[in-house]
């Protein structure tokens, strides 16, 4: 019993031109036109294999496949959502995995036990509001409604308006929160995103602990005035300030913290913007990880400091916000024996591994049991359109993700 590769690269094909840069790798925002598109497509797939599709307040697709069983489902899936100008495989290669796992399944008349749920997380980059995995913090649970109202893009709409102009029924969220053990599992196949399986010339990742995180919004407020006139002396410059904070933070990772912490500024607002005048605000976001809390701590508590001098120094004004956080999950030993007992007996050629990138599985791990498959991003490219995994090694990764499943959701007590 084995996928369909072909299956697998026609649905990653069709579904990668539902994108609003097809000329510079791939962005598909949830609650986007390219989204609905996607989400369309899926939804047909789904239909076509019998299932039974429900989408909730925030976004998120759970399909049922085997509903009738009355046993708690094996959840699989991922996000069909993308950073701007990202990738093709981030989060849809999991997706259409488990899509096709579901189609051998069926093909092949397994008998199953328990149902399979495939779900597709909602804005799990964050693109649309900063707030990475937003989908399935709300469905367990770690986001409320109210929040949702709060929480604005740079346009000014929170979450709640966006959603309910993507025609979906945000007030029934906290209603449809996903409670303890609802789900007997859930199993992420994704990208590595790294390039460790690839130094490590191995072909899947079994991931063992996915790394925490906090995002940050810095603001600095200076005095906006004309770059020609203004003597150096005279100045008060949120760029200034920001470029040290943003110098200072790279080095507390670098320096202050563990081995794993990152630190990163890749966002950046400046106003006005304009290369012959003197920044009223700079604003931009800190994106701090670690496997070990310590090490995202050790950084944390240097940003107040750090803020606080370039403040000083420069005659700003500064405000910090947590915008986001997720604690670092060990995953469940459970999942994570099954999928290597898998993999021995397909013969991959496997490693554990902990995973730097965030996954929606994370937020799912107080709630059921979860386990990751990686397969290898070549050059450890990621979020980016050179973002690529080998034909090989997608057929590796969601065979493996086929036999686990198989021996989860099927010990023959049910026909279906
Ligand atoms: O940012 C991340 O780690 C994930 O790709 N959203
Ligand atoms: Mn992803
Ligand atoms: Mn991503």
């Amino acid at each position: 019993m084995e996928i369909s590769l072909d299956r697998i690269l026609t649905d990653l094909e069709n579904v990668i031109q539902f994108n609003k840069t097809p000329q510079n790798g791939c962005t598909r925002f949830s609650y986007s036109k390219e989204d609905r598109m996607a989400r369309d497509y899926l939804m047909t797939k789904m239909n076509e294999l019998g299932m039974s599709i429900k989408v909730d307040g925030i976004g998120n697709i759970r399909a049922k496949f085997c509903e009738g069983l009355q046993t708690p489902s094996i959840m699989i899936g991922s996000h069909i959502d993308t950073v701007e100008n990202g990738g093709k495989y981030d989060g849809l290669i999991g997706v259409l995995a488990a899509l096709e796992t579901i189609r051998v399944l069926k093909e092949e008349k397994v008998e199953l036990d328990q149902p399979i749920e495939l779900i597709i997380f909602a804005e799990e980059e964050g693109s649309n509001f900063g707030v990475t995995m937003l989908g399935s913090k709300v469905l367990t649970g770690k986001l409320t409604l109210e929040q949702l109202k709060s929480i604005k893009n740079e346009t000014g709409l929170s979450v709640y308006e966006v959603c309910k102009n993507f025609g979906l029924n945000v007030d029934a969220v906290e209603a449809e929160q996903i409670s303890k053990n609802e789900v007997d599992s859930m199993i992420e196949l994704h990208i590595e995103q790294g390039a460790v399986l690839e130094n490590e010339k191995k072909s899947i990742g079994i991931v063992q602990a996915i790394a925490g995180m906090k995002t940050f919004k810095v603001t600095l407020e200076g005095d906006s005035n004309h770059a020609g006139t203004t003597p150096m002396n005279l100045r008060a410059d949120p760029m200034v300030g920001a470029s040290k904070v943003i110098t200072h933070i790279q080095n507390a990772a670098k320096t202050l913290a563990l081995p794993t912490t990152v630190a990163t500024v890749g966002k950046i607002f400046c106003e006005p913007n304009m290369a012959n005048v003197i920044p009223k605000k700079v604003e931009f976001f800190i994106d701090i990880r670690d496997v070990e809390l310590e090490g995202i701590e050790a950084v944390v508590n240097h940003l107040t400091e750090i803020v606080r001098v370039a403040t000083k120094e420069n005659s700003l004004k500064s405000h910090i916000e947590l915008i986001g956080k997720s604690n670092s999950v060990k995953l469940s030993s459970r999942i994570i024996n099954l999928i290597v007992e898998a993999a021995i007996a397909s013969d991959s050629n496997y490693m554990k591994m902990n995973s730097g990138a965030v996954h929606d599985s994370a937020m799912m791990a107080d709630v059921t049991d979860v386990g990751m498959i990686f397969i290898p991003s070549i050059r450890g490219k990621s979020h980016s359109p050179e973002e690529f995994s080998t034909l090989e090694d997608i057929k590796a990764g969601c065979n493996l993700l086929l036999k686990t499943v198989k021996s989860l959701a099927s010990k023959k007590i049910y026909k279906y």
